[in-house]
């Protein structure tokens, strides 16, 4: 069976746009096919001081569940040489440069959660960068109260 992934593409360290390019090249690769994809847009960093990044949104059919996309992208970022994950210290996230981020946003509608995982992602509603991308494609994912 078929799911439809939303997926957001980040990275503010290199060649930004070669990354993205590679990610959306493995993406279909290894996970799905890519049917509809926003403009890369440059924002300025988020929660934390660094050089801005390149944003984009696409929307990917796939045929694995939501874990294992989660492996396949997180595969694919440390191909593409992410090295550090973010993580909470004293309540808050903490954020690093990175080549590559790749988020689910939304599988299927479906709300879930886990240490790995949250769907939809948690803080769509509050960043810039992914509702631009996201009202680009039409797609509104914060019409959950839990997302906001
Ligand atoms: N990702 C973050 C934190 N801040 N800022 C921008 N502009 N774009 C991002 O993709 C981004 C961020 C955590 O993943
Ligand atoms: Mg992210
Ligand atoms: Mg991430």
């Amino acid at each position: 069976m078929q799911h439809r992934a939303v997926i957001g593409l980040g990275s503010n360290k290199g060649d930004r746009g070669f990354y993205l390019q590679s990610a959306r090249f493995l993406i279909e690769q290894e996970l799905g096919s890519i049917v509809l994809r926003s403009s890369v847009i440059e924002t300025p960093s988020w929660g934390f001081k660094a050089s801005p990044f390149l944003n984009q949104v696409i929307v990917m059919e796939t045929s694995l569940g939501p874990l294992e996309l989660l492996d396949g992208l997180q595969a694919i970022e440390r191909k593409l040489g992410r090295t550090q994950k973010s993580f909470v210290k004293d309540g808050k996230p903490v954020y690093h440069d990175r080549t590559i981020d790749l988020d689910i946003l939304d599988y299927d509608r479906m709300q879930y959660h886990d240490d790995r995982l949250t769907l939809p992602h948690p803080h769509i509603a509050e960043r810039d960068f992914v509702l631009a991308s996201l009202n680009e494609l039409n797609i509104n994912l914060t019409d959950h109260e839990d997302t906001i």
